[in-house]
């Protein structure tokens, strides 16, 4: 089984608190209750890195995690939350919107629950990641609860409601079964060493 090796940094309530130290940060989007903070709990094999739980709104700051001693995997509080009070939600989405806009994070990971239709929400959290010229990979979660046989159907159907290109990958995975927990891995590995376009550039 690979993991990654995980390390809790830092909490952010506010900009100030942001970490802006050169290395790669991978953000993790998606709304509330899709699994999170269950997989990065999963990728770094140790269930108490993120707090979890079947009520939605669990995770409320930005939470930072060294991986692998080199790039930082962070953990968002969840969009669409709608039973939090509108000043607390307020509060979250202006949290959010300084952190994309703060130019440390140019990598996205966008879960989306593989059983459920795309929200409003994810659409406007795929339009904001474009618009911020993020790189997006995107797990469709909880794949257990789908029979194998039907997975590539529902990747399918994601992509559609979704409108996302072909070239983009979409992973259905697991936290529960490790369905993909491997190969996820590997996609975040080379997602986080790959150099930036402007570097590639520089080099021709
Ligand atoms: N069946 C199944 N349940 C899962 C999986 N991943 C997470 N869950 C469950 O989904 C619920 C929410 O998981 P979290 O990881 O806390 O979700 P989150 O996206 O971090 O939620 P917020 O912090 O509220 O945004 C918990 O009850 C988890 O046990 C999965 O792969 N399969
Ligand atoms: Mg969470």
């Amino acid at each position: 089984m690979e993991i990654i090796q995980m390390r809790f940094e830092t909490s952010a309530a506010k900009p100030a608190q942001f970490i802006d130290d050169g290395k790669v940060q991978i953000v993790i989007t998606g709304k509330s209750n899709v699994g999170k903070s269950s997989l990065i709990n999963a990728i770094g094999n140790n269930g108490k890195l993120a707090r979890t739980s079947s009520t939605p709104g669990k995770t409320r700051l930005i939470n930072y995690f060294l991986a692998d001693n080199e790039y930082y995997i962070v953990d968002l509080p969840g969009y669409g939350f709608a039973k939090a009070p509108k000043s607390e939600q307020a509060q979250w989405q202006a949290l959010m919107d300084s952190y994309f806009k703060s130019g440390t994070s140019k990598k996205a990971l966008m879960l989306v629950d593989i059983r459920h239709k795309p929200t409003t929400e994810d659409r406007m959290m795929r339009d904001y990641l474009a618009d911020y010229d993020f790189e997006v990979v995107v797990v469709a979660t909880k794949a257990d609860k789908i029979a194998k046989t039907k997975l590539k159907n529902y990747v399918e159907d994601i992509r559609r409601e979704l409108e996302l290109p072909d070239e983009m990958l979409i992973i259905p995975y697991s936290s529960q079964n490790s369905y993909n927990r491997d190969y996820l891995v590997e996609v975040i590995r080379a997602f986080a060493t790959e150099p930036p376009m402007d570097d590639i550039e520089a080099m021709m």
